[in-house]
């Protein structure tokens, strides 16, 4: 069976393609657009998008849907990462952050992966962390270079290797989920 990775996350991708090689699995990535639900719920907002991916390709799919959750802002952007990384952007967030003491935060990722006509299967992961207080490094996407995740050695992300990234966060998180149920499937 060979997965198709749904996104328009060049990121993302690059993330997902290179840990599921480590176990042998050879994905293809699609990115079509699809319809990004209004929910709080990241769960929710997968599983209506794995469906859409599926009646779309009808062949194996999984997508994953992420989102940056500030204590100080109350969880903010959360579910709308996508949005707020797109107009306020990094520094927006540090902006609004410049009073704060309190810089606790959590990405959380969840992949939903529909095989078959049974609803999509969902694994998620969360990775713990802090909002730095200047942006640092150039790698990966997003937020990286605010996130400083607490088994980091203090790097921030944007900081680290695709692999040292892979290894503590979210995606890796929810990623290995997946494998160890697509092993269980086969
Ligand atoms: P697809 O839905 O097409 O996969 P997207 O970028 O819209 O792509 P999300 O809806 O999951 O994906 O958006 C999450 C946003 O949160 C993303 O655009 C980034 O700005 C941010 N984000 C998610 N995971 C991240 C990570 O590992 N590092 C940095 N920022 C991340």
């Amino acid at each position: 069976m060979r997965l198709t990775f749904v996104t328009t996350n060049r990121g993302k991708a690059n993330e997902v393609r290179n840990l599921l090689k480590t176990f042998g699995i050879e994905i293809d990535v699609c990115a079509i657009k699809l319809t990004e639900i209004q929910s709080d719920n990241l769960e929710e907002i997968a599983m209506r998008s794995c469906e859409e991916a599926y009646g779309v390709l009808k062949k194996p799919v999984f997508v994953e849907d992420a989102g940056l959750f500030i204590e100080c802002l109350n969880g903010f952007p959360g579910p709308y990462s996508s949005y707020v990384y797109r107009t306020i952007g990094v520094t927006g967030i540090l902006k609004l952050m410049e009073e704060k003491e309190n810089r606790a935060a959590f990405f959380k990722s969840c992949i939903a992966c529909k095989i078959s006509g049974e609803p999509p299967s969902l694994f998620s992961g969360v990775c713990i962390g802090k909002i730095s207080h200047e942006p640092k490094g150039s790698s990966g996407f997003g937020f990286d270079p605010i996130f400083v995740p607490e088994e980091g050695y203090g790097k921030t992300f944007a900081e680290m290797t695709t692999e040292e990234k892979n290894a503590v966060s979210h995606r890796g998180k929810s990623l290995r989920l997946l494998v160890e149920w697509l092993r269980f499937m086969r």
